[in-house]
């Protein structure tokens, strides 16, 4: 080939790839300003410094904290430890975190929780999985909790070829469950590249013991998963594309479209309100200042709260937004009662009434 026709193409790569990356800052609204929104009764949370991925909480009002986690490309304050799952009772007056107990025979060592998801069985035993990236590959550890003992009881380890790269789960029977996984690809510059070219190859998955299988994709990044409060709908969140995904769950288990709710920010993970059926979505208003990290212009937080979630107009509010000076990186957000709670990828934690 002529040294011409080489050196035209490369020009075409080398323009394709920076109209992706200037496209790619204006999707990770790089350099925007976080305008603040407090809440006046809000407290930092001792004990939860190191990140706290992912919350959720039992009917009773016991939290379950995922805290640790450590994820390529994001910031990791405290590398050396191994994640843990820490419990908060929002029923006292002035909850705190406790870490819980992990049985013997589970390898602490490279615990690495990230997105969790609580199941309460017929009996009344609750089960808590877990999201795990031991050694930076993923499986579903799924525990039984002790209430008296305060400890989880590590039950079994699920892995499959399709549980890749997983971010959360919601579990909706002793042994199924719907899993996102946000990257397609495990190396971290493929994932960078995958993430720039907005490929789109990401999915939900439905894991039973007998089936597993692709029930959901085209997500550019599909992350928070959780179900509505009569369970015939499954919320996916899209963090690269900025929206909420409607599912309505099929007899099969299979997943069909409803609607899209568009968001305008990076959306991470989800909850519901157990009172109102309405939906929490920690978000990451400048995601780009995660991936670059600067203490001095960190990453900020924003919590929206989304009403008549099936509605033609859902209502879109922001609860919490906070410039990274009080909280960085928000990923979750969870009510209970008048309490919330707002999690972040490695960071702080808020305790907040309102
Ligand atoms: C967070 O990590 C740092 C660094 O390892 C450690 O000094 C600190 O005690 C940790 N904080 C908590 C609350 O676990
Ligand atoms: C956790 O286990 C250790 C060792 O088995 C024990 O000393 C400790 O009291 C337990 N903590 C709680 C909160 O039960
Ligand atoms: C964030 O970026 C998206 C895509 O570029 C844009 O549509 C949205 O308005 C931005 N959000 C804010 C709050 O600037
Ligand atoms: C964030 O907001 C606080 C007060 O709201 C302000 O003092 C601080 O300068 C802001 N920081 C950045 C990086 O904008
Ligand atoms: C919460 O958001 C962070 C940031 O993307 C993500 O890494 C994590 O998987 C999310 N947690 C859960 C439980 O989905
Ligand atoms: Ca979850
Ligand atoms: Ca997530």
């Amino acid at each position: 080939m002529g040294k011409l026709v080489v050196l035209t193409l490369l020009g075409a790569v080398l323009a394709l790839i920076g109209e992706r990356l200037v496209a790619f800052r204006q999707r990770t609204n790089a350099s925007r300003a976080v305008e603040p929104v407090d809440l006046p009764n809000c407290h930092l949370i001792e004990g939860l410094e190191n990140g706290s991925e992912d919350i959720d909480i039992l009917p009773n009002g016991l939290a379950f904290i995922s805290s640790g986690l450590k994820y390529p490309g994001m910031p990791n304050f405290a590398s050396d430890e191994p994640g843990q799952i820490f419990l908060m009772d929002l029923n006292e007056q002035n909850p705190r975190v406790q870490a819980l107990n992990i049985s013997d025979g589970f390898d602490k060592a490279s615990f690495n929780p990230h997105g969790i998801s609580t199941f309460i069985d017929k009996d009344h035993t609750v089960y808590l999985y877990v999201v795990n990236h031991p050694h930076m590959k993923s499986t579903v550890e799924k525990f039984k909790f002790e209430e008296q003992q305060r400890s989880l009881v590590h039950l079994k380890t699920i892995k499959h070829e399709l549980l890749t790269s997983v971010n959360d789960i919601v579990v909706l029977g002793p042994e199924q469950f719907y899993a996102t996984r946000d990257h397609y690809f495990t190396n971290f510059f493929l994932v960078l590249l995958e993430m720039i070219m907005d490929l789109r190859w990401t999915y939900v998955l439905f894991y039973s013991p007998r089936e597993v299988k692709v029930v959901a994709k085209g997500f550019s990044s599909a992350n928070g998963i959780t179900v509505s409060l009569d369970k015939k709908y499954i919320y996916v969140a899209d963090v690269l594309a900025q929206n909420i995904h409607i599912l309505n769950k099929r007899g099969n288990w299979d997943l069909t479209q409803v609607k899209v709710i568009q968001l305008g920010t990076l959306v991470d993970n989800l909850t519901v309100d157990p009172d109102t059926g309405d939906i929490l979505a920690g978000c990451h208003p400048n995601a780009m200042k995660l991936l670059i990290y600067n203490p001095e212009d960190p990453p900020g937080s924003e919590v929206l709260h989304i009403q008549d979630v099936l509605s033609e107009k859902p209502k879109i509010s922001t609860k919490y937004a906070n410039n990274g000076s009080v909280l960085q990186g928000s990923s979750v957000a969870s009510v209970y009662h008048g309490k919330l709670l707002i999690g972040t990828v490695f960071h702080k934690a808020l305790y907040c009434l309102f």
